[in-house]
């Protein structure tokens, strides 16, 4: 329990009685609950919070600017399945975390938005506070709850509410509200101590119902393609093991999504991935393990999918059944239980999919991955994507315990497809919403978390959204080694103003820029390299060392293709195809 604060008012009954603060009780209730890590920017009325909490033990990680402190709270969520914690200021504070609170709701990463706040009384007569602002209401249709607390002797219960909403059934965004006076509050350390609650069984198994594990088991039983597609629920889940022996156990062919890449090895004879346009239009049962039906699978439908199919969708999430197409077999419940009660059912005798299904697939895996090597293997000068990646690629085979966090649009198409994964929650990246910003917060994160090598490989433009963190990546000397793929522009750097002005088109950024320098400026290590092998160099030295490196890859500004692989959804280039 933590040192007590204020002294009692010589008038008061009780002079030897200590007393307990607002600032205390929210510490000490983050620490009953083995919250052990902070991430924010400190300012009034939350700067004391952020001095104490570190004196009394949690790692207080502070950032330049509040979204990136949002991602990183995210980040940690999700590979931990503990609520990150994002600590902020009021209005413009509060406004900064909240992109990044909206995004991790929308990814389902469990984490707790904390801001401090102006007192209602001023907020709700609009009387001009300073950092005035009605932050709960802006919140609440942006995360999964939102609570206020006002009163000390409320602290326990409303941390309690906000860890169990955050990781409970579907994880998500929590919003948690403190005005600033709820600080200075004062109550009776020993009434204050039993207020606090360790919540217990914060996110409890859900089993599904045995009917419909056997509703699945016997739709994938009678499939003659059946596909497996795992996604980044199955990831979070932390049913590593399970997963992989239902895959190897049906001998279902599997695509993962790509947060999901790692939970069995790319290189696993089963992965599908690099036969994937073939193998989602041909399946006639597809088994969706914590992954959704949205843009990133064409809602389930259309050219993409092919002819007529069958889903199996696994899910905590009941209302996600049937948001796209029909689901013809679900299973609700934890992906640890389902998984476990899926293979509890396959009984002794199953049947693997018939030879004809996994020979095509091995056909055309064979095809592309030929097509890749070949890539792969040519040294063009300057950099492309490919023979960057490719460094990459053999850096991150040697340290699969690495982290890879993945940014930008080429950069990111490339590397999912070129940089295989090793280990389950190795990759984090753009996630469901295709969001950037998330690069420098989310490696801090990976860092900070797990102590692993991290390898940030950023598109120049989505670097651009959090470059300021080298800063704190350099302050906390985080082994994090960000690639920048310097090609010049959004998408690359040939884009030509069409308007004859001086002005360079709005694609395109500085030519040959030097974002090494930006980390040498902050005691970190710089390179600018030109080539795949001063590539290598760099990137082997900074996983040895573990020191802050920001390598400036220089890449052919001609490389790249607008909007990456999602073309479609840009309406002039849909336009012209
Ligand atoms: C994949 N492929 C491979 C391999 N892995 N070939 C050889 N070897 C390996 N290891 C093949 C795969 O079969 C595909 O070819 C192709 O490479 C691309 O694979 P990918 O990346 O899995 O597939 P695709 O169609 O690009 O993925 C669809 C998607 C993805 C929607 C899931 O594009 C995605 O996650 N997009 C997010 C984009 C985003 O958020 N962008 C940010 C916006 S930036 P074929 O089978 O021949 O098709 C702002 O502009
Ligand atoms: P991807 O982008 O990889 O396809 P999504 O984020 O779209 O993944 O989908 C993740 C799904 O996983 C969500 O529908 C969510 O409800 C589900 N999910 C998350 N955690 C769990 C869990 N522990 N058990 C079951 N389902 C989960």
């Amino acid at each position: 329990m933590s040192a007590v604060l204020a002294t009692p008012p010589a008038t008061s009954k009780s002079q030897e009685e200590p007393t307990i603060d607002g600032f205390h009780l929210v510490i000490d209730a983050l620490k009953l609950n083995d919250i052990d890590t902070i991430f924010g920017l400190p300012g009034i009325p939350i700067t004391d919070l952020t001095r104490m909490a570190q004196a009394e033990g949690i790692r207080v990680i502070s950032f330049r600017h509040e979204q990136h402190a949002g991602n990183a709270a995210a980040a940690a969520g999700f590979l931990t399945q503990k609520p990150g914690i994002c600590l902020t200021v009021s209005a413009p504070g509060f406004l900064n975390g909240l992109t990044a609170l909206a995004n991790a709701t929308t990814n389902c990463f469990p984490m707790i938005l904390i801001s401090g706040s102006s007192e209602r009384e001023i907020v709700d007569l609009q009387q001009g506070d300073y950092e005035e602002m009605d932050q709960l209401a802006i919140a609440k249709p942006l995360c999964k709850a939102a609570f206020r607390v006002l009163h000390a002797q409320d602290i326990g219960v409303g941390i309690a509410r906000a860890i169990r909403s955050a990781v409970s059934g579907r994880p998500g965004g929590v919003y948690l509200d403190l005005p600033a006076k709820l600080f200075s509050q004062t109550m009776d350390a020993a009434a204050g101590r039993k207020s606090l609650i360790r919540v217990v069984d914060p996110a409890p198994r859900q089993i599904p119902a045995p009917d419909a594990v056997n509703r699945a088991l016997d739709l994938l039983r009678g499939a003659k393609k059946p596909l497996i597609l795992l996604g980044k629920g199955a990831a979070y889940a932390q049913a590593d093991a399970d997963i992989r022996a239902l895959v190897e156990k049906t001998g279902i062919p599997y695509l993962p999504m790509s947060m999901a890449k790692g939970l069995l090895p790319d290189t696993h004879a089963q992965s599908a991935a690099a036969a994937r346009s073939f193998v989602l239009q041909e399946a006639d049962v597809v088994m969706l393990v914590g992954a959704r039906l949205n843009w990133l699978l064409s809602h389930g439908k259309g050219k993409t999918w092919g002819g007529p199919k069958q889903f199996i969708q696994v899910d905590i999430a009941p209302t996600e059944i049937d948001s796209n197409v029909a689901i013809a077999a679900p299973v609700i419940g934890d992906i640890g239980s389902c998984v476990s009660a899926l293979l509890a059912g396959l009984g002794s005798g199953w049947a693997k999919p018939p030879a004809e299904w996994t020979g095509a697939i091995a056909e055309r895996k064979d095809k592309n991955q030929s097509k890749m090597v070949a890539t792969l293997a040519a040294r063009p000068s300057p950099m492309n994507f490919h023979s960057a990646l490719s460094v990459i690629r053999d850096a991150v085979k040697a340290r699969p315990d690495a982290i890879v966090v993945n940014e930008g649009a080429n950069t990111l198409d490339f590397a999912r497809s070129i940089v295989d994964m090793y280990e389950p929650r190795k990759r984090l990246d753009v996630g469901t919403w295709g969001i950037m910003g998330i690069g420098m917060g989310f490696a801090v994160a990976a860092a900070v978390v797990t102590g692993k090598p991290v390898i940030a490989i950023e598109g120049d433009s989505a670097f651009g959204f959090s470059g300021m963190e080298v800063e704190t990546i350099c302050r906390y000397n985080l082994p994090v080694c960000v690639i920048v793929f310097n090609n010049n522009g959004v998408y690359g750097g040939t884009d030509v103003n069409a308007s004859g002005t001086s002005d360079v088109a709005p694609t395109v950024f500085v030519k040959n820029a030097r974002y090494d320098k930006l980390m040498e400026a902050f005691g970190g290590v710089g390179v600018h390299a030109t080539t795949a092998e001063e590539l290598q160099a760099a990137l082997g030295e900074a996983v040895a060392s573990g020191r802050p490196t920001l390598i400036n890859a220089v890449i052919d500004e001609s490389a790249g293709t607008e909007s990456g692989r999602i073309t479609s959804l840009n309406p002039s280039l849909a336009k012209k195809k």
